[in-house]
């Protein structure tokens, strides 16, 4: 028997076959779960289309995730059909361009509203209409990432909305813990997918994180989505408030062991300093 037969839960997010989104839809939908999909926008529509009749899953609807009502419908719509949902992966981010380079100073307050709104006030509308159709409990994911812990660079007012998105977590799980509904985060390494395209450096980025990174690479889509079905199935029944990392270590150093050899070497010259 499959981890995930019997149980059935809705994905916000799925872009392409390269996206987090469908890398934790694989993995479910290959231990047997029931899923159903929505797209933001009719750019999106296509895309999503494609992916779920290639997975065979019926259940493709629009939600615009700051629209409450549009959430509401999504879930009444699939729990109606099923009687119940089990789990929620939230993959939705968004902040305009022009706020993801240059000077975090200089965001303005739209910036501002627009990424906190779409990037993590979601999450809370999102679960507020799951409640009310996981009677049996469930498990709530969302996908973050270090830089609402620390700096990175470019990343800016995303940070900032995925430091909100992490508290969130927390106080969602704290309330809704008794109902047996756990929410976790999964904090992904960097990857190369559409949320990365055209960002300035990524490719460095991409690079130097596979050099300092404890396993010396880079985290693969099938390694998120494995992770998303262990916090999604029952093997994690005592996990959450939980930000977990699937990045290959790479949160949890200060300094690789190769740069660790410089200390006490001149930068330039690569002599010791006695
Ligand atoms: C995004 C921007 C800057 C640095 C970044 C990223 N780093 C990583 C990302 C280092 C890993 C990707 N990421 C984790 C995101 O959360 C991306 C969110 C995002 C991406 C775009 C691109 C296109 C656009 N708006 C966006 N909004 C959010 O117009």
């Amino acid at each position: 028997m499959k981890i995930m037969e019997g149980k059935k839960g809705i994905i916000f997010g799925i872009s392409n076959k390269r996206g987090i989104a469908y890398g934790i839809a694989k993995s479910l939908h290959d231990h047997g779960a029931t899923l159903g999909f929505t797209y933001a926008n009719d750019l999106m529509k296509p895309r999503v289309q494609k992916i779920a009749t290639e997975m065979d899953i019926p259940f493709v609807e629009p939600c615009d995730v700051t629209n409450e009502s549009e959430i509401e419908s999504v879930f009444s719509k699939f729990g109606e059909e099923h009687g119940s949902i089990d789990f929620v992966i939230h993959a939705v981010a968004f902040a305009n361009k022009e706020d993801l380079m240059g000077n975090f100073y200089e965001t303005s307050l739209e910036g501002w509203n627009l990424a906190l709104n779409v990037s993590a006030y979601s999450l809370v509308s999102v679960t507020r209409s799951a409640v009310k159709w996981m009677p049996n409990g469930g498990s709530i994911i969302t996908l973050t990432y270090l830089g609402g812990e620390r700096y990175v660079p470019n990343y800016n007012v995303m940070g900032v909305a995925k430091a909100a998105l992490d508290s969130s977590v927390k106080y969602l799980a704290a309330e809704l813990g008794e109902k047996n509904i756990r929410v976790n985060g999964i904090s992904a390494g960097p990857i190369k997918t559409l949320a990365g395209k055209g960002i300035s450096g990524f490719d460095t980025l991409l690079k130097i994180n596979a050099k300092r990174a404890p396993m010396k690479r880079n985290v693969t889509l099938e390694e998120i989505g494995n992770s998303g079905l262990y916090l999604c199935s029952d093997l994690s029944s005592g996990v959450t408030g939980e930000i977990h990392h699937v990045d290959c270590g790479y949160h949890s150093i200060a300094t690789s062991r190769e740069d660790a050899a410089l200390v006490g070497v001149d930068p330039v010259t690569q002599k010791r300093i006695s």
